[in-house]
């Protein structure tokens, strides 16, 4: 059993509704339990365009390789609409692995941790909400890069709605 951390985002849409129901259809895979969640974020789009995000991160236990973890993420992806036109074009939900264990991978399909966590508020503030401990392979502590994302607006829905 791994403990993995994914973040989930939408803008296309519900988004918060879309959220919610990834939660759901997550926690029902025979092979992925949701162990927790944070809060849901809401935040302007980062080298990208479109309404608003919604983020949230899950921390999961989970039988699944981080391959098998990867498609299931895909297939969860396409159950809610997500269609690809061109790079960070909106999305009704985007899954994204950003930790799996303290595993280190580097191939062309899939990086772990994924490589743009350090440098985004909204996946950096849901993760140290789930724990303000976590490490990250070769960074260290995750917290320690908050200040460097410090100038980017998120701001925390109260309810997850
Ligand atoms: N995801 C992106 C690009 N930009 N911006 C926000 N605020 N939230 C996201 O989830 C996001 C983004 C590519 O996956
Ligand atoms: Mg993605
Ligand atoms: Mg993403």
């Amino acid at each position: 059993m791994a403990i993995a951390y994914l973040g989930l985002g939408a803008n296309l849409g519900d988004a918060s509704q879309t959220l919610h129901a990834a939660i759901s259809w997550l926690a029902q895979q025979t092979a992925v339990a949701v162990r927790a969640q944070s809060s849901f974020y809401r935040s302007a789009p980062v080298q990208a365009n479109g309404n608003d995000y919604y983020n949230c991160v899950l921390a999961i236990e989970t039988t699944l390789s981080p391959f098998q973890l990867l498609a299931q993420c895909a297939a969860g992806e396409s159950y809610f609409g997500r269609t690809r036109s061109y790079r960070n074009a909106p999305r009704t939900l985007d899954i994204d692995i950003l930790l799996y264990d303290q595993l280190s991978i580097n191939e062309a399909r899939l990086i772990i941790p994924h490589p743009r966590l350090t440098e985004r508020a909204f996946v950096l503030v849901p993760l140290l909400e789930l724990d303000a401990e976590v490490e990250i392979p070769q960074l260290g502590r995750a917290d320690a890069f908050l200040p460097m994302v410090a100038s980017q607006r998120i701001d925390q829905v109260r309810d997850k709605n």
